[in-house]
C-alpha cells in the first residue's frame, strides 16, 4: 500500500528564499518540495507540498489529508500562534502530524513562543532551517513505513 504525507504550509512562506535569508535561509519552496520528494522516494513515502497565505484553504486542504494522507507535516507560519480553527482540522486527522519552524521561535519574540498546533502536533521541529521539512519526513518514514 502506498504511504503519502502531505506537507503544508502557511503564509507567507511562498516568499522563501526571496527576503530575511538571515532568519529563513536562501532555500525556495520549490527547493524544499525538490527536495523532500527526492528524499520521499528513498523512504518509500509519497509526498505532496502545498502552499497558502489564506487560513480556510489551509483547512480545506487539512480535510483533504483526511482521505488523501496517512500523515501530515505542518508549518503553519504566523497562523500558529492564533488559529485554533487549525487546531481544530487537525484534531479531526487520525494519523500522526508534525509541526515544522524553519526559525527557533523561541529564541523570537514572546508571541511566537505559544503555538495552538502544538496541542495536537505529535512532534515539532524548530530551528533547523529547511532542513526540518526531512527530518520531519524521516520520522514520518519511521512512523508510517517502518513501523
Ligand atoms: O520559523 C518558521 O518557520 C515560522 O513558522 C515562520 C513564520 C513565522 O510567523 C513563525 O513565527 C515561524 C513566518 C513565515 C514567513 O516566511 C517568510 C519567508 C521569507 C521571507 C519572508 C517571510
Amino acid at each position: 500500500m502506498s504511504v503519502t504525507v502531505h506537507i503544508l504550509n502557511g503564509p507567507n512562506l511562498n516568499l522563501l528564499g526571496q527576503r530575511e535569508p538571515e532568519i529563513y535561509g536562501a532555500d525556495t519552496l520549490d527547493d524544499v518540495a525538490q527536495r523532500c520528494t527526492t528524499l520521499a522516494q528513498t523512504l518509500g513515502l509519497n509526498v505532496a507540498l502545498f502552499q497558502s497565505n489564506h487560513e480556510g484553504v489551509i483547512i480545506d486542504q487539512i480535510h483533504t489529508a483526511r482521505q488523501a494522507a496517512q500523515g501530515i507535516i505542518i508549518n503553519p507560519a504566523a497562523f500558529t500562534h492564533t488559529s485554533v480553527a487549525i487546531l481544530d482540522a487537525l484534531n479531526a486527522f487520525d494519523g500522526p502530524v508534525i509541526e515544522v519552524h524553519i526559525s527557533n521561535v523561541h529564541k523570537r519574540e514572546a508571541f511566537r513562543h505559544h503555538s495552538y498546533v502544538s496541542l495536537r502536533a505529535d512532534g515539532v521541529i524548530a530551528g533547523l532551517g529547511v532542513e526540518g521539512y526531512a527530518l520531519a519526513l524521516r520520522r514520518m518514514a519511521t512512523l508510517l513505513v517502518r513501523g
